[in-house]
């Protein structure tokens, strides 16, 4: 094996630890909800215990999430109620350009790629998380308080236009929960969802083709049909002829282009509840113009980067005490292969 072989070990210790971090003592795994994909922090519904056994993050999968604490009395209508998306982030930069995001954990913001291509400096980013206006008030102190400094903003390294639109941002400090800020589910596998007609998405984006929102800059909800990726495939194709979605996107609005998203609600998060609780299926990447019939809005497909980002959370959380010694030996190494610097 000689000098060729030792990076295996590191990569094996690797694996062990970032499966083994997050789990609780007794727990077999990440979860597996009834319909098949394993999700990210998918225990029983219940009390937060967070903190209870260290740092904050040693739970940031298996923390509940997904819980809509908030239920309005009346359902639609496009302007959306506070606390029905506490997953929902801002993600702002100090010129103006914004994208939607979803909170993942009290530290990771989930948003797309093509976001960070203009502004790829970290110090000029921030992250509303609770608000459900786009421009609150600067003496609002709620506000203020609700807004977070981001510490590594990490694309996805074979993000390229609209392929793998997807980035993590990290923040530079811990989230606080409460009814309005909650954290999103997500999974390895959002197979179930296909065909689904009642997924949500959810952004401060245009609310027509060259139409801004306007003040006061409410957050906005549309009810979307999931469509299958060969359904979708066959929409885009006439007349362009060729295949654009590939298998790392999904496809949802309506056939007749009567709900979608547009410009502006990029990074922001599809949604669909599932026993109730909310997963998120997709990010808001792309589409031909906005709520055009046979053209679909296209989202990055959450599920097919689940090792990656649970990769990502894993490696910045604290590891439990039984992997101590291990982690102490191999950390440097894990980190140098695997984790961002
Ligand atoms: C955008 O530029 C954008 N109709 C997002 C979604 C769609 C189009 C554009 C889909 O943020």
């Amino acid at each position: 094996m000689g000098t060729h072989g030792w990076p295996l070990l590191p990569l094996l210790l690797s694996l062990l630890l970032c499966r083994a971090g997050p789990l609780r003592p007794g727990a077999a795994g990440l979860g597996a909800p009834a319909g098949g994909g394993r999700a990210h922090s998918p225990p029983p519904p219940g009390p937060q215990q967070e903190g209870a056994s260290g740092p904050m993050d040693t739970k940031l999968l298996t923390s509940p999430c997904g819980h809509q604490e908030v239920r309005p009395l009346i359902l639609g209508g496009w302007e959306s109620v506070p606390g029905r998306w506490p997953w929902q982030a801002l993600v702002m930069a100090k010129n103006g350009l914004f994208c939607g995001g979803s909170l993942l954990s009290r530290h990771w913001v989930l948003s797309a790629a093509h976001c960070f291509e203009k502004v790829p400096e970290v110090s000029k980013w921030t992250v509303q998380l609770g608000e459900l206006s786009l421009k609150s008030p600067s003496w609002s102190w709620r506000a203020h308080s609700h807004k977070y400094r981001v510490k590594k903003i990490i694309v996805n390294p074979k993000a390229r236009g609209v392929l793998n639109d997807i980035a993590l941002v990290r923040l530079a400090s811990s989230v606080t929960y409460n009814k309005h800020i909650q954290p999103i589910c997500i999974l390895s596998s959002t197979a179930m969802f296909q065909h689904r007609p009642d997924c949500w998405v959810t952004g401060w984006g245009w609310i027509q083709e060259n139409q801004k929102l306007l003040p006061p800059y409410h957050l906005q909800e549309v009810r979307v049909t999931i469509l299958n990726n060969s359904r979708c495939n066959e929409l885009f194709s006439m007349p362009i002829g060729r295949s654009l979605i590939s298998n790392d996107m999904i496809c949802a609005g309506a056939e007749d282009g009567s709900v979608d998203t547009c410009n502006g609600d990029s990074g922001g998060p599809l949604v669909c509840e599932e026993k109730g609780r909310w997963y998120q299926v997709g990010v808001v990447s792309w589409g031909m113009g906005c709520g055009h019939a046979r053209r679909p809005g296209v989202y990055t497909n959450v599920s097919s980067f689940f090792p990656w980002i649970q990769l990502l959370m894993s490696c910045t959380a604290p590891r439990p005490g039984l992997f101590l010694p291990l982690v102490f030996l191999a950390l440097p190494w894990v980190s140098w292969l695997l984790c961002p610097s």
